[in-house]
C-alpha cells in the first residue's frame, strides 16, 4: 500500500492522515482473537488502570508473545506507508494496545508522544509517527482519540509537571492554557473511524481521548515507528518500552495475517 501525493501532503500539513479499510474484518478478528488470549495474562508488559476496574491500559511488545502482533509488527500495509511519511527505513520504537476497558475505560490526558521519548530514551527528533490501528469502531460514544490538527507545526510543547508513574514512563502533560491556545488556534477533531482503520500521526501531534463508557472494549494498536537515522540515544527503559533493536524492518507478504483466518 503506498500513500498518494495528496496523502503525504495531508499528513505533513495536519498532522495526521487516516486510511479506511487498510485491514479486513476478517484481518482485526484474527488481531482481536490474539488479544482476548493475553489480556488476562500476568505479565510485566501489561500495564493496569490506575482508577476503576482492575483492567488493562496499556499492553506492549504484543509481537513478542503473540504470532498475530508479530506478523501485524512485520505488516506492508504499515511499513510502506511509514518508509514514505519518514523518507527512510524504519523500525519499531514500542508496541502498545490501548484496549480502553468498559464502562470505566480512563483517559488520556493531552500530550504529545514525542515528549516522553525525548525525554525518557533520548530520540534526538521527531521523526518518528504513531500508527493507529483500530480494532473496533470507533464513535463519539467509546472514548474516541483526539488531536488538535496542525499541532505538530509548533514543535516540542512545554510539559507541567512531568510526573514519573509506577508504571514506567513518564507522564508528559500540556497544561491547560497551552491546550486553550492550540484549540482556539486549529479546532478539536475527534478520530471516529471503523475497525482497520490506519491512521499515521505525527508524533509531535497533540492528542488526548476521553473514558470509555460503553459496555464494550475499544481497542487501538499503537505502533510507533522510528526512523533508523533516529535511534534512541539513552537504553535506560524496558525494552518493551524502548525497543533497542534498531535493525530495519524487512515486512512480511501481503497475506501474513489473513493466513492466520
Ligand atoms: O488510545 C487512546 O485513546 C489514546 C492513547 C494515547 O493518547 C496514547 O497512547 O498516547
Amino acid at each position: 500500500m503506498q500513500l498518494t501525493q495528496a496523502q503525504i501532503e495531508a499528513y505533513h500539513r495536519d498532522g495526521y492522515v487516516a486510511i479506511p479499510d487498510v485491514f479486513t474484518r476478517e484481518e482485526v478478528a484474527v488481531l482481536n482473537k490474539a488479544l482476548d488470549e493475553f489480556i488476562v495474562s500476568d505479565r510485566p508488559e501489561i500495564h493496569m488502570q490506575r482508577r476503576g476496574t482492575e483492567a488493562p491500559r496499556l499492553i506492549y511488545a504484543a509481537d513478542r508473545y503473540s504470532e498475530a502482533y508479530r506478523r501485524l509488527s512485520l505488516h506492508p500495509r504499515w511499513i510502506t506507508p511509514a518508509r514514505q511519511l519518514l523518507d527512510s527505513e524504519v523500525y519499531i520504537h514500542q508496541l502498545r494496545i490501548n484496549p480502553k476497558a468498559p464502562f470505566d475505560g480512563e483517559s488520556f490526558w493531552w500530550h504529545q508522544d514525542y515528549g516522553t521519548w525525548r525525554l525518557e530514551d533520548g530520540m534526538p527528533t521527531s521523526r518518528a509517527l504513531m500508527i493507529a490501528i483500530y480494532l473496533n469502531d470507533v464513535d463519539a460514544t467509546n472514548g474516541p482519540l483526539m488531536v488538535i490538527p496542525g499541532s505538530h507545526h509548533h514543535g516540542h510543547i512545554d510539559e507541567n509537571n512531568p510526573d514519573r508513574n509506577p508504571t514506567g514512563y513518564t507522564v508528559v502533560d500540556i497544561d491547560r492554557p497551552a491546550i486553550e491556545k492550540l484549540a482556539a488556534e486549529h479546532g478539536i477533531r475527534a478520530m471516529t473511524f471503523n475497525a482497520g482503520s490506519v491512521m499515521f500521526m505525527n508524533c509531535n501531534l497533540v492528542h488526548a481521548s476521553p473514558e470509555n463508557l460503553t459496555p464494550d472494549r475499544r481497542t487501538i494498536v499503537y505502533v510507533n515507528a522510528n526512523s533508523v537515522e533516529n535511534k534512541i540515544t539513552k537504553l535506560v527503559r524496558a525494552t518493551h518500552h524502548a525497543n533497542r533493536d534498531f535493525t530495519p524492518l524487512v515486512p512480511l507478504a501481503d497475506d501474513c495475517l489473513r493466513e492466520l483466518a
